[in-house]
């Protein structure tokens, strides 16, 4: 099946770029979005996403008419729905933007049409939220168009390169549908195109990142048994991942992120009785960044006016992105506690926060009784500490993440502390 033209519902992180890729290599592209603001960045030709080699991608496309954007989807070949799908306070899956996306095809669904849903989903939300909202056309999903489900799986931060290089999985309601979305998706992906259902497709996007939250809780739950038995974690699990079939992730302040924290919970709330592992594994992860309070209250005492510079806020290493970032939650126990907080990220958004953001190094350090290590970005990684011992009164650091080293900054003069090694002697 050819394709020829597209509408990609929801500019983010994924569907902008999904957009881009498949307008520079030939079809003609209506990305579509429903925030007024991304509509504006986009036409004048910038981005509002940070992620490498983005921006040029985008002016490319525009530049060679393949690619427009829109507040609405217009008739097309295709349309691909990459809208968000958050969790509610309760822990319930959000479908209301997939489900708007579906009512928004409708007019303009056409015979022989594909839809393919991208957004990660509970399982069957293709059979049985999709399906009848896009049949209100009075078109039968299989015979009158093609409906399939193909989960995103690329890196943040490697977005534009594991779009075309990462297998992709491909779940038809039926396998005319699977055939479709293979022959869309082959116009550039060049992994490995792996056919099955769309309900399997969509319990394989929520096992990878399940696979990577339950091991991640069990990075975080070793680090708390080394420190009990007085073991350092990182130089353990540095040792034990020496075995050839052994590979344990790293513990650090929690989990962040909209995928890794969010998806496994898609699982909880649809089979409860079935996903006990699942379930406790979030707890480990969502525990974490009451754990490290803990950890600088016993290093600093009392943290009521005391003074801590923090550094990170997003929720991973040398990104932008700050959503469900557990440095945030740390930061928000600190200042419950009374803590007198200098944050200092120079990636992160501006994010509304009871502490006071400074722009450089120097200004979060510089009265600072303790410092916290809460991201390892490459930036934190590389502070030397006999520079830093010259800025601030603090001799007391906290590292989250193993990254800095503990001689080093002893000889600098500070009592370094890193989660899940034993307290320095
Ligand atoms: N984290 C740890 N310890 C680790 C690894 C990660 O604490 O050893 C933390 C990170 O700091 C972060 C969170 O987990 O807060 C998630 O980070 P991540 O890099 O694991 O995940 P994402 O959300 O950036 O990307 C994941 C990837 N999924 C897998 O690796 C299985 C990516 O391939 C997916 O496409 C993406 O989720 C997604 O969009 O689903």
């Amino acid at each position: 099946m050819k394709f020829a033209s597209m509408c990609v519902l929801g500019m983010g992180y994924i569907g902008l770029p999904t957009a881009c890729t498949f307008a520079t290599h030939g079809l003609s592209v209506t990305g579509v979005d429903v925030n007024p603001r991304i509509l504006d960045v986009l036409r004048n030709g910038d981005v509002h996403i940070h992620e490498p080699g983005l921006k040029a991608v985008v002016v490319e496309a525009f530049r060679s008419g393949h690619l427009q954007v829109s507040s609405a989807p217009v008739p097309a070949d295709a349309f691909l729905i990459a809208v968000p799908t958050p969790i509610n306070a309760d822990k319930t899956a959000d479908l209301s933007f997939v489900v708007s996306a579906a009512v928004s095809i409708v007019p303009h669904l056409r015979s022989g049409n594909l839809v393919v849903l991208e957004s990660t989903s509970p399982p069957r939300t293709t059979v049985d939220v999709v399906r009848p909202i896009l049949e209100r056309s009075g078109l039968h999903a299989g015979e009158g168009f093609y409906l399939a489900y193909s989960p995103e799986r690329v890196l943040p931060g490697q977005i534009l390169r594991e779009l075309i290089e990462n297998a992709r999985v491909i779940g038809g309601i039926d396998s005319a549908s699977a055939q479709a979305g293979k022959d869309l998706y082959s116009v550039f992906v060049r992994g490995e195109v792996v056919m099955t259902d769309a309900t399997t497709a969509e319990m394989v996007k929520l096992m990878e990142n399940t696979y990577r939250d339950v091991n991640i809780a069990l990075a975080n739950e070793f680090a708390r048994l080394a420190e009990h038995f007085g073991v350092d974690v990182w130089q353990a699990i540095a040792a034990a991942n020496r075995h050839p079939r052994v590979r344990i992730l790293l513990p650090g302040p929690g989990v962040g992120g909209h995928c890794i924290s969010v998806d496994p919970w898609f699982l909880v709330e649809a089979a409860p009785h079935l996903a006990g592992l699942v379930a406790k594994a979030r707890s480990v992860n969502d525990e974490q960044p009451r754990y490290v309070v803990d950890l600088v209250r016993r290093e600093l005492g009392s943290l009521a006016h005391r003074r801590i510079a923090v550094l990170g806020l997003t929720y991973k290493p040398d990104v932008d992105d700050v959503r469900e970032s557990p440095a945030i939650e740390v930061v928000r126990r600190l200042a419950q506690e009374g803590a007198q907080l200098t944050i200092y990220d120079p990636l992160a958004p501006h994010v509304a926060l009871e502490a006071e953001r400074v722009e450089s190094l120097e200004r979060a350090v510089r009265r600072a009784e303790g410092v916290l290590l809460l991201v390892a970005h490459q930036a934190f990684r590389a502070i030397d500490p006999g520079r830093l011992a010259t800025l601030t009164p603090a001799r007391v650091a906290v590292d989250c993440h193993g990254v800095w080293d503990r001689t080093t900054w002893a000889r600098a003069g500070f009592r370094l502390r890193t989660l899940g090694a034993q307290a320095a002697a």
